[in-house]
């Protein structure tokens, strides 16, 4: 059914996917971004802002002249670049939510009907003390180890907690009844790596940044060891998850947070791929102290069993397919890149 959808942070990876993928069906797409939208994107945009998701009187202004079913509230700061700035990075990821969580809760309740709000967010909610623990524990349910080293996992998983609290308790002390009024559901990424765009500002950047450069025949240093290993999931998937989660019937749902995976693999398994299909890439390794911290602290395997379980999650792409019939092709032709390179 056609739906009027508000996309924040919408210039961002995963706001390009999402908003190439929804803009083929038959929805009316709302998008804000602090930066100018990729122009490319606006042939599927119904309108767009350009403007900060601290502006109440914008969010306000927005959620007054649409009538809005979901929201999908991607705006955030990273976790690299929110270690720079940890006030505004609180600002900007529990305040923005915060007030984003209250228009939607006010434009449900005058409207008389539920809006889906669609959280990202990623293993950087988990903190694991050491390497040890890392190797040892395998993969991590949605309950473990919820202790992040950054401000980034901090400001996220107390979000995660926000949008709990207004699906279930927001205002119970002040009525008999309680209605739902918004229908938060948070899912929890591996590092994304996408073949249109480069991310900026996280730390599971190595990944995506090794295979651009070398698309680019430019030379690459990692910022973390070679044996240095988190989950990561195509694109595709990622906007594949968002949409199944939101179109997933609520009586299915047994928790507002999901973990969602599909690979793991070491930084050197990346290069090594990378080189097989660059055969002149140049990889190096410059491990950064703090980034290398931040993703020692990260899962090396995340178990997204309640996801399979609940709303039939099942990713398309494994490593192989993922570099095979995803990311190489998708990468040259970004580049233009002879097909025998
Ligand atoms: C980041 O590195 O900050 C994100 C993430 C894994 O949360 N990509």
């Amino acid at each position: 059914m056609a739906k009027t959808i508000l996309i924040t942070g919408a210039n961002g990876e995963v706001g390009h996917g999402l908003i190439r993928t929804l803009g083929e069906q038959d929805h009316t797409l709302l998008a804000l971004d602090m930066h100018p939208m990729d122009t490319t994107l606006f042939p599927y945009l119904h309108r767009h802002w350009v403007g900060n998701i601290l502006d109440e009187k914008l969010i306000t202004q927005i959620f007054d002249e649409y009538s809005i079913d979901v929201v999908f509230h991607m705006a955030a700061m990273l976790s690299t670049s929110a270690e720079h700035r940890p006030t505004l990075a609180h600002q900007v990821n529990v305040q923005g939510t915060l007030s984003l969580l209250e228009a939607a809760q006010s434009h449900a309740e005058k409207h008389r009907k539920k809006i889906i709000f669609l959280f990202p967010i990623s293993i950087a909610v988990y903190g694991l003390p050491n390497i040890e623990t890392k190797t040892r524990v395998g993969a991590i349910d949605e309950e473990q180890f919820l202790h992040p080293i950054t401000i980034y996992g901090i400001t996220k998983l107390h979000c995660e907690e926000l949008g709990r609290y207004y699906t279930y308790h927001y205002k119970q002390l002040d009525t008999t009844s309680h209605a739902q009024y918004v229908d938060f559901r948070s899912l929890r990424f591996p590092g994304l790596i996408s073949a249109d765009t480069v991310p900026s500002g996280g730390t599971s950047d190595y990944g995506p940044e090794m295979l651009h450069a070398a698309a680019q025949n430019q030379p690459y240093a990692a910022f973390v060891r070679p044996d240095t290993t988190i989950p990561f999931m195509a694109m595709p998937d990622a906007v594949k998850a968002l949409i199944m989660l939101a179109q997933a019937p609520n009586e299915a749902l047994t928790r507002t947070v999901y973990n969602v995976t599909s690979f793991s693999l070491s930084a050197e398994q990346i290069a090594t791929t990378t080189q097989k299909f660059f055969p002149t890439a140049q990889i190096e390794y410059k491990p950064h102290s703090g980034r290398q911290q931040i993703v020692d602290s990260w899962p090396a395997l995340i178990d997204d069993q309640a996801a399979r379980r609940d709303w039939g999650w099942l990713p398309d792409y494994d490593a192989e397919r993922a570099f095979d019939d995803y990311l190489i092709p998708a990468i040259k032709r970004h580049y233009q890149v002879g097909q025998n390179a």
